[in-house]
Order: C-alpha cells, then structure tokens, then sequence
C-alpha cells in the first residue's frame, strides 16, 4: 500500500462525511464566491472536537505524529479534516492553505495541507488532509487552525498521542458541526426546506411527463416528515385506486377502494419517512422488504426484514402525527426528494387504478407511476451512492426505481397545467419539524417534546416502576451502542448506526423517544410499536385482552400451539413476528403458518393477519376522518408491530416495559435493544427462545456478525 495522491481519497472522504452528517439534519448552507469571512473547521455537534480521522487506517484520534507502520515514502500521519465556507480561488490550491497545531506550552507547529477538495453531493463541505509535524510528540490536546491568504478559521481541538489537557477552547469557541448553529433553532425547524416554488415545479415536471405520456394521474409532494405539501389531480385522472396483491379478495384490506389522493400522499410520504442522507429509499424498495420471501419469490427464504412495516405511522397513530393515509406504501411510483444531497421530502404518483406490490423483481417492470415519478424528482435525485440499489441486505442488493431515463418533456407553467390543486392539500412549503435537537448520553439527535425530558413509568403500580432515571440510562446506552455498531442500511460503508430508540411502562404508555440525528423518520412510529409488542405479549393479560377485544382465535391459536400468552414468557419482536409469518418456521415453504399470521392461501401483505386485523376497523375510520386509536386495546394505541427490535424490561423479575428500536437493519436494531435493555433484561430461563413451537425453538435475539465500527 502507498500513499500516492489520490489514494481512496472518496472512500475516505465519505467515511468523514458520515461524522459531519451528524450535525447536518437541518441546514441550508451556501458558500458566497466571494470570500470574505474565515473558513469554518467542522467539529463534533456537541463539542469543539475536530471531526478528524486518520486518512490511511481511518482511525479516530488520538493521532501519533508518526506511524509504526511505514505506508508510503514517509512514516508521517496524515489526519482528514473538513472545512466549511471554503472557496478556492481559480487557480488556488491545497498549498495555499495553512493548518497549524498550538500544544499547551504554547509551541506552534506548522502542518503541511496535502490536499483540498470538495466533499461529493456536499459542495458546501471541503475535506484535507493535512500532515502532522514529526516534532509533536505526546502533547495531548492541540487547538488546530486553518489559513487561507489572510483569512483565519475558528479553532478545533484534536488530541495526538491522547485526549485531553491542551489549551482552553478559545473565547467564545463553539461546536461547529455542519449546520452553522441552525440546528439549534428548535421549534423554528422544518421539516426539510423545500419551498412552495420547488414543490410547484416537480408537480409540474410530473404533471408534464404524465400529459406528454396522456396518462392523467394525481401527484403528491410531502416534506422530510410526510407533511402533505400538496396534491394535485390531474384532469381525467381516476378518483380511487383499488388496494389489491394476491391473496382472497373481500379478506383484509383486498379489494378495499380507496381515494387515489390518498395513495398518492401515502406514496410521497414513504419516500419522506425511509429516507435519510444515508439511504434512498422509495415505494419499490418497500415492496421488496415486506413480502413472505427475501428476496420476494425466492423458495426457502425467510420473510423480508421489514415484515409488517406497510402499518405503521398511520393516521389512527398516537406517535407519528400526522401519519400517512393508508400507512407506508409499497406500489411502485414513490420517490423521495433530495436537495445537495439531504433528504428533503418524496413525491407519490397514483394513476393505474391499483394500489399494489411488485411480486417479481426480475422483470424491469416499469410502470406510469414509476415513470411519472421518476420525471417528478428531475433536478432533486438522491446521490446514487446511497440510493437503495447500492446497499446490499444479506448480500442481496435492493431496488431502488427501474426507471434510468425518465421521460423529459418541456415542463408546462405551474398555472397551465392541465387539472387543479386539491382543495384540501394546498401548496406549501416544508412545515415545522414535529422535533428538536437533544443530546442524551453524549449522543446528538432530536425529540417530540411530547416525549421529552423522560418519565417514570405508572404500570405495573407497585415498587418496581422504571424510574425516569433509569428510562434515561436505558435510552443512553441504547444511543451509544448505535453510536458504535457498524450500519446496514446506510452509505458510506463504515457508517454508524441511525434510530430512534423508545420506551414504555407495562402497559405501553411512552416514557421516551429519542431519534439519533439522521435517524430514518419511519422510525419514530415503528420503534414505539415494537417496544409495545414486546411489552403487550410478555404481559400476564395479553391473551385475555386480545379475547375481550375479540380475537381470541389468534390466543386459541397460540394455545395450541403450547404458548399461554399469560406473562410467563420474555417475547422480543423477533419472536413475536416469527409466530406471525404465513409460514412456521420463517420462510420454509409447504409449512403451516405461525399461529398469529394468515394461511399462506389467502395471505398477501395487505392481509397479514392478527397486526392487521387489530387495526382494520379503526384504520378504516381514521381514513374516513375519525378521531380514533389504532385498535381498541388501550396499551396498542398505534398498533403492533411484527419484524424484530425490541425487548420487554424487567425489575426483580418483574415486568415494567419495553425498549423499541428502529431505523437500521434489524440485527442491529435488535443489539441496541440489548444494549439499552442491559441490567433490566429478563432472565434466561423466560426468554421466548426457551420455547418450542412445533418442534422449533422460538428465536429471542439475533445480533450482526462483527457488530462494531
Ligand atoms: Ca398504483
Ligand atoms: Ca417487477
């Protein structure tokens, strides 16, 4: 290996870039031409530490001056910094820049920049690699400061040989992560920043691409939190749509007629909720997550990952307010939005008169929705590096959209188009974000003030409730070990983690959320849902509760396949969603299906079973406009849900709650369920993987290969 100019410099770069994103959930920043005030140098969101890292080995500070191992024709250290509100003159280049290092003693060490460049998809974002001066030794802190001509950056701290000691931040120094300090406006953020006039023109890109193909459809356009930024019906355009996959019509949501506004915010919004600055992904990428197989059509496979994920956030929610109409969607013709690479938002298109999921992934399908979309996001595409076809599942690369050559005809003016707004989703733009920055445990990210500062916990009454302390504890540590575990879902390869992390007493009542900055939107529902399924199934009254609301089949079901549903087992998600899959065990065709799940013959996804049937009354009034809770059991407010992250908690052998978590992969959901849960776990000998169904042990907890960063 040498260090030739150039080398891996994107890798690298986008590993860092990952860091800055912290800070970079909120914000529009632009770079004037003309420079006039100093560089910015990035540091931590919560502290005036570098965002710096190693550029050969990618380690973290502390940095030695000089490596043990010899990579190129030097044994130097070279550290990537980043730097914001950077414009290189024509003509200028890294040699016109200046870092140097001021230790304790005040000894000043020039440091050679080796290289200046854009950070990709961030053009207001400059990475360098700057070389350390072999005299430094074991100084501890240095307070490191960039020139270029005769202009000075602020001052960041990096530690080299160790952290700490080093000069006193400057005067008036602050955390400079990549926001300018926006990030702390709270209440005044919004959700994403596109304006009225973006939200016009992709309605009209799409509008016109759907004209130019004569097929009338309806658009809609939300922001980064689904909020409907408007819907426009094209003349011509069908009113309804007809929720419809495999599966006996007239049986859980087959053949349902719903209105094709609302299908089309429920695709716009599914673009908004799943996706972040590190992942795009869209209706199609839903579609291939959720079905009985993964990949869908594939014998012998267990079921998707986000298994039951279509009923979450949805309008009858008591968490994610508003939701979205039909919950999350997976008919293809959903997108999201992105501006300078940030997720800002997503656009839905519904037109085919069919509310659906891709069944087969070989064909290249290509739907009108599909393509009208894909016309719609022109100008605002995701960076195709973490578009959802460059992350790969268990080695199976997802969809993303089949459309590479969008049709693009001339865009006709907002006010010719050819049909009318809705009157009931006028234009508008990005509305305020439903969170603010917090900080738990040392870790950045954002609450719902409805869920912030924490609480005890009320259920069960007695000496064993969880503390408002120890709901902070479980929360941080959850936090932390998302801040350490090796992402699956998100680009640049080496990403931490990103999720919202939830707690409830023993009878599901919200102790606290906590969403990581970045963290996936969809995330702040599910993690709520899942957190209450393990803490509903591990309680003593949950078959009696399922009969009083009426599904006692599913507990007679369960009985007799040997489980009591009486409080005598410790249920995770995983196990709860492993009995609720069309097939026993997960994915092993000609089986009979789990006691919670719909036989395989009239299953679909839009028929699944117990999760389903819990919601469906309800679901169906709140889409009709009623004010109602997800299901009349008064601990599942917002429902349940069926793929894994969660565990219930325990004091002295006492049920008192559950931990929720989502927004990653599902075995790193599940390991920061057990890292938040940690001293409050149940014992061995109750866990749902001391059970048997049917011959097979039931599964508790699945942690990632090599977890950590
Ligand atoms: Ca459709
Ligand atoms: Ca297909």
């Amino acid at each position: 290996m040498s260090l030739a100019p150039g080398y891996s410099f994107r890798r690298l770069i986008l590993v860092g870039l990952s860091l800055i994103l912290a800070g970079a959930a909120v914000f529009q920043f632009r770079p004037s031409s003309a420079q006039t005030t100093g560089p910015i140098l990035i540091s931590h969101a919560d502290s005036t530490r570098a965002i710096a890292f190693d550029s050969v080995t990618q380690h973290r500070e502390p940095f030695n001056a000089i490596s043990s191992i010899r990579f190129g024709s030097d044994n130097h250290v070279r550290v990537m910094l980043f730097a914001m509100n950077l414009t290189l003159q024509p003509g200028d280049n890294a040699s016109d820049l200046n870092v140097e290092a001021e230790d304790a003693a005040h000894n000043v060490y020039p440091l050679t920049v080796e290289y200046a460049g854009p950070v990709p998809n961030q053009p207001w974002a400059t990475s360098l690699v700057v070389r350390l001066n072999p005299g430094m030794d074991d100084l501890g802190d240095v307070l490191l400061r960039l020139r270029y001509k005769n202009l000075s950056s602020n001052r960041v701290r990096v530690g080299i040989g160790h952290l700490g000691g080093g000069l006193p931040d400057d005067e008036g120094a602050v955390p400079t992560p990549g926001s300018i300090g926006q990030i702390n406006s709270g209440a005044t953020a919004t959700a994403g920043n596109l304006t009225v006039a973006e939200v016009e023109k992709i309605i009209s890109q799409a509008v016109s691409a759907a004209a130019s193909l004569s097929r009338p459809v309806t658009v809609a356009v939300t922001d980064r939190e689904a909020n409907v930024l408007g819907v426009f019906v094209m003349t011509g355009a069908p009113g309804t749509t007809t929720i419809r996959s495999v599966g006996t019509l007239g049986r859980g949501l087959e053949g349902t007629i719903a209105p094709a506004s609302l299908a089309a915010i429920s695709k716009a919004g599914t673009g908004s909720l799943f996706s972040t600055t590190g992942n795009a992904f869209t209706t199609r990428t839903a579609g291939f997550i959720i079905q009985e197989h993964l990949p869908p059509g594939i014998d012998f496979r267990s079921g998707g990952p986000l298994y039951g994920v279509q009923f979450s956030s949805l309008p009858c929610s008591d968490i994610k307010m508003p939701g979205v109409p039909l919950g999350l969607s997976a008919d293809p013709g959903g997108l999201p939005i992105y501006k300078d690479g940030v997720a800002v938002g997503g656009v839905g298109i519904e037109g085919d008169g069919i509310y659906t999921v891709d069944r087969d992934p070989r064909d290249d399908d290509q739907p009108i929705e599909e393509l009208i979309a894909a016309a719609a996001v022109r100008g605002f595409e995701a960076p195709p590096l973490i578009r959802g076809d460059n992350i790969l599942v268990d080695g199976v690369r997802l969809p993303y959209s089949n459309i590479a050559n969008p049709p693009a005809p001339a865009t006709i003016a907002f006010g010719s188009l050819p049909g009318a707004v809705l009157g009931a989703f006028p234009i508008r733009a990005a509305q305020l974000s439903a969170f603010v920055p917090a900080n738990v445990g040392g870790v950045s990210g954002e609450v719902d003030t409805r869920f912030f500062p924490f609480i005890a916990g009320v259920s069960p009454a007695g000496p064993n409730l969880l503390s408002a302390t120890e709901v902070q504890t479980i929360i941080a540590h959850a936090a932390q070990q998302s801040n350490i575990t090796r992402a699956a879902i998100r680009q640049p390869l080496g990403s931490n983690a990103r999720v919202t992390i939830a707690v409830v007493d023993a009878a599901g009542k919200v102790l606290g959320v906590f969403r990581q900055q970045d963290a996936p939107v969809f995330g702040f529902d599910v993690s709520v849902q899942k957190a209450r399924t393990a803490a509903f199934f591990s309680n003593a009254t949950a078959g009696a509760s399922l009969s009083s609301a009426g599904f006692g089949a599913y507990v007679s079901r369960a009985s007799a396949d040997g489980l009591a549903l009486g409080g005598t087992v410790a249920f995770s998600d995983r196990a709860i969603g492993f009995l609720h899959r069309p097939f026993f065990p997960d994915g092993i065709n000609n089986t009979a299906a789990g006691p919670f799940s719909t036989e395989l013959g009239e299953w679909s996804p839009f028929n699944v079973g117990l999760q389903l049937d819990l919601i469906k009354t309800n679901l169906l009034a709140s889409i009709g406009g009623a004010a109602v809770p997800c299901t009349s059991i008064p601990s599942l407010p917002n429902g349940i849900q069926i793929f894994p992250g969660s565990i219930p908690l325990y004091k002295n052998g006492v049920l008192v709650g559950a931990i929720g978590i989502s927004g990653d992969g599902v075995d790193q959901d599940d390991i920061i369920s057990a890292a938040g849960g940690n001293g409050f776990s149940p014992s061995a000998g109750i866990r749902s993987d001391q059970c048997f169904v049917r011959g097979v042990r039931l599964p508790f907890l699945k942690f990632p290969r090599s977890p950590n960063l």
